[in-house]
């Protein structure tokens, strides 16, 4: 890197396509690092709070990436005779740019999720996933094979490879020197690459997240609770959950659960895991919403409206809110109380007739359909009525009071 550059003036044409080249990867060695760590689960609940300022960044030196790439299209005819030249470089340029074109539109996307409908943001955030998952292995091979000390190894099997008798080279058995260390570095490429992959492609697949759901701790609630409805979509759940948790994941029992409702009530509530169950349950279908961009459809939760549970507790006119805390102890959300008495808000038991499994939230959770998830508290254990606002966990670090899917 030749950091001169970006202090010098009336540079010539060459050095001006290499100082945007040096801009250029700067600025995707700082988003890949940030964007690696904005999906990382386990930054997510060591840093919390941090993510949310790297979340900010991410969007900030993304929107500056726009710049080299701006800069770079008005040179493009002069650079052009060069780049016919060599194809090497020309393809690299067409990959580099549509990739970067790519990442920059579904990551303008992705930064106004209130802006669009959760189906564009769950394409925009496959599409953002998919050009990262191309794009670093591409660049961390680009970086490799161009490098000076790759260079410089080509350059020696060069020297070696004419010095051999054309016969010998003829009859060799084995690959170029040259060949084999390309061959190497996408090698290395695609070792460093798998392992990133790999999480993200698990993501998709429900089978690989049911092997680690068996292995993981689970709840441990007697009796399961019999379904009072049927499933009400024909197949199912479309899509799959990103387990996401900003601290440990509780474990429950008999035991150490219950629900309470209290604060501004008639008469507080207060019940434990048979009580609970011999409520009587209603069944919804509703798709769940995650303001980061994915989406699970068709959801049939069954539970109990918390319209109905307020109603039995009696509301006290001068309550104005709702808060909603979580039994790992850290989690609050909380929902006007016109918006928490909308009939599809609701704390559900099971989930497709199951119940809710430890990972997703269960044995209990709110479930908020016209609110993004991060008001679906998981573990929910105690619901507060208030005559003032409660700021929530994502809403205190900067997300929308309000939540609503744009719809
Ligand atoms: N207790 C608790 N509830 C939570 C969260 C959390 O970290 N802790 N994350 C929220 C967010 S941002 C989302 S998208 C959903 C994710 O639900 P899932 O983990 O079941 O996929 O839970 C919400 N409820
Ligand atoms: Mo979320």
């Amino acid at each position: 890197m030749n950091w001169k550059l970006f202090f010098q003036r009336d540079l010539k044409f060459a050095k001006k396509l290499k100082r945007l080249h040096h801009s250029n990867a700067i600025l995707f060695l700082l988003l890949s690092i940030t964007g690696l760590l904005l999906v990382s689960a386990s930054f997510r609940s060591t840093f919390p709070a941090t993510r949310v300022w790297i979340k900010y960044l991410h969007i900030w030196i993304g929107l500056i990436s726009i710049l080299p790439v701006f800069f770079y299209l008005p040179k493009f005819t002069k650079h052009l005779p060069t780049l016919r030249k060599r194809k090497d470089h020309r393809i690299n340029l067409y990959l580099v740019l549509s990739i970067l074109i790519i990442l920059i539109i579904s990551g303008v996307i992705l930064s106004f999720p209130e802006a669009v409908t959760p189906v564009i943001s769950s394409n925009a955030l496959l599409i953002h996933d998919v050009a990262t998952w191309i794009g670093i292995p591409y660049v961390i091979y680009h970086s490799i094979t161009r490098s000076q000390w790759f260079k410089n190894l080509l350059k020696n099997s060069k020297t070696i490879e004419n010095e051999e008798p054309i016969v010998i080279r003829k009859s060799n058995p084995f690959v170029g020197r040259r060949t084999f260390l390309k061959f190497a570095a996408g090698g290395i490429t695609a070792i460093i690459s798998v392992g990133l992959l790999g999480n993200w492609i698990r993501s998709y697949l429900p089978s690989w997240s049911d092997v680690s759901r068996t292995l993981s701790k689970e709840n441990d609630m007697k009796p399961r609770p019999e379904p009072q409805h049927d499933v009400l979509s024909v197949d199912g759940r479309q899509g799959t959950f990103r387990y996401y948790t900003v601290t440990e994941t509780p474990t429950f029992s008999n035991e150490n659960w219950s629900l309470s409702i209290e604060g501004l009530v008639d008469n507080k509530m207060h019940f434990n895991w048979q009580q609970f169950l011999d409520l009587k349950r209603t069944a919804q279908l509703s798709d769940f919403h995650c303001v980061t961009g994915w989406s699970v459809y068709d959801v049939t939760w069954e539970g109990i409206p918390l319209k109905e549970l307020l109603d039995s507790a009696g509301i006290h006119s001068a309550a104005k809110y709702v808060k909603f805390s979580s039994g790992d102890g850290v989690y609050t959300e909380a929902l006007s109380l016109e918006q928490a008495l909308a009939d599809d808000i609701m704390v559900a038991v099971l989930i497709d007739g199951e119940l809710i499994k430890q990972e997703n939230g269960g044995p209990v959770r709110l479930v908020t359909p016209k609110h993004y998830a991060y008001k679906s508290v998981k573990w929910l254990t105690k619901i507060e009525l208030l005559d003032h606002e409660h700021i929530g966990y994502w809403v205190e670090r900067g997300y929308d009071q309000n939540a609503l899917v744009n719809k």
